[in-house]
């Protein structure tokens, strides 16, 4: 077969290029050089060889619904438009019977994930939150729950004052089968004090995602970027990301998040361009050579983005994800759900083949009223 030659017109991605091809791991600086290039057809051409190399043609996409119980939210972090304070009276919490029916609506459309976060709620129980899980699991015993991110778990353990493993095990043996990214936004301190000064610090998060891993309990990570982080802190967090995963093999998948200004303290910053948006999912691709997916997330990147996506590095498309409020409070002007042939139609289209996974990434198969998880 003949080999087409690469064009590369950024002379910096040479030495990055002969890394990629012989399988070596890359550096902080290469990191750096790869956010710093304009060549973005080189940096996608070079974050394609490594995606289809793990992933060959397919793209994974899965059927989800969103839930979050409540929008109460005892921090003030500036990045957000989604928490509010108790008092506020567009504030809502559910109860849990509307916790359940609301599920209920994404279980009729077959649904195999609920992903449930919500915001730092100074009354819910740890009681609360596992009898939610076992009635969720009671009701819909087939559907995964995706549940809790590592700064929910933190606060919840401090304010039920026992330790963040006995509360994973306790959210665990309610029914809790993996957990979200979220909530890891940047990790280097000088620009967490400024956009969320009210969460667990980076070292923090890693700790809760290394004792979850240490469970047994699997979870997405996330770097929430286009706000006041430079490149090298963009890199750090991959990098941290990738020393935990070394060590626990927990991570399922990585979800670069692109900052909405909307309705936050910091609606001040513009919106991320299309080409910053390929370009994390591309750098996320070549430095996170031990995480096996990378998601573009359709609702925050736009369908038209998250479609190219597929030829920058990314091999998976999220979900229908029913009723997303986090980036729709934030000013989203994407749809809220996506249908499945729509989805379908987007990976076709990007000349890659559909694959539809549970959240373990697992293929799921489907007839007219139900689905089996092919293991
Ligand atoms: O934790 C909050 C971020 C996250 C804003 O694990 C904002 O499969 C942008 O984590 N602009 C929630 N981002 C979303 C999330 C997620 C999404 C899809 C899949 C998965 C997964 C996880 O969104 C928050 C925070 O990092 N966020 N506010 C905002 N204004």
């Amino acid at each position: 077969m003949t080999k087409l030659q690469v064009i590369i017109d950024d002379a910096r991605l040479k030495p990055i290029l002969d890394k990629v091809n012989s399988g070596e791991r890359l550096s902080f600086d290469d990191g750096v050089a790869l956010y710093r290039t304009s060549d973005l057809l080189a940096l996608g051409y070079l974050a394609n060889q490594v995606r289809e190399r793990l992933h060959g043609n397919v793209t994974f996409f899965n059927v989800n619904r969103h839930i979050n119980p409540t929008d109460v939210c005892v921090a003030s972090c500036r990045l957000c438009a989604f928490g509010k304070k108790a008092r506020d009276p567009k504030a809502y919490t559910m109860s849990l019977d509307q916790v359940w029916e609301t599920a209920g609506k994404g279980w009729s459309e077959s649904a195999t994930e609920f992903h449930i976060v919500g915001g730092l709620h100074p009354e819910l129980t740890l009681d609360w939150y596992c009898e939610m899980l076992r009635g969720l699991k009671q009701r819909y015993p087939q559907v995964h729950l995706k549940a809790f991110t590592m700064v929910e778990v933190a606060y919840l353990a401090r304010r039920t004052k026992v330790s963040v493993r006995e509360t994973l095990e306790r959210l665990r043996d309610a029914g809790m089968d993996s957990m979200p990214g979220g909530g890891a936004e940047i990790f280097c301190e000088r620009v967490r004090r400024i956009i969320c000064d009210h969460k667990i610090d980076g070292n923090e998060w890693i700790e809760v995602a290394r004792t979850a891993h240490q469970l047994g309990i699997r979870s997405n990570c996330t770097m929430l970027y286009g706000h006041i982080e430079n490149e090298g802190d963009r890199v750090d967090h991959l990098m941290r990301l990738r020393a935990l995963q070394d060590e626990t093999g927990g991570f399922v998948t990585f979800i670069p998040l692109a900052f909405h200004p909307a309705n936050t303290p910091l609606e001040h910053i513009p919106a991320t361009t299309g080409f910053a948006d390929l370009k994390n999912i591309a750098v996320a691709r070549l430095m996170l050579d031990n995480i096996p997916h990378i998601k573009a997330y359709w609702i925050m990147m736009t369908p038209r983005i998250a479609q190219i996506a597929q030829r920058f590095g990314s091999d998976d498309l999220d979900g229908t994800v029913v009723e997303e409020k986090i980036y729709h409070d934030a000013g989203a002007t994407t749809s809220q759900s996506l249908r499945r042939s729509e989805l379908l139609r987007l990976i076709r289209e990007a000349g890659r083949e559909p694959v539809e996974r549970d959240t373990l990434y697992r293929p799921v198969e489907r007839n007219e009223t139900t689905f089996t998880v092919l293991v």
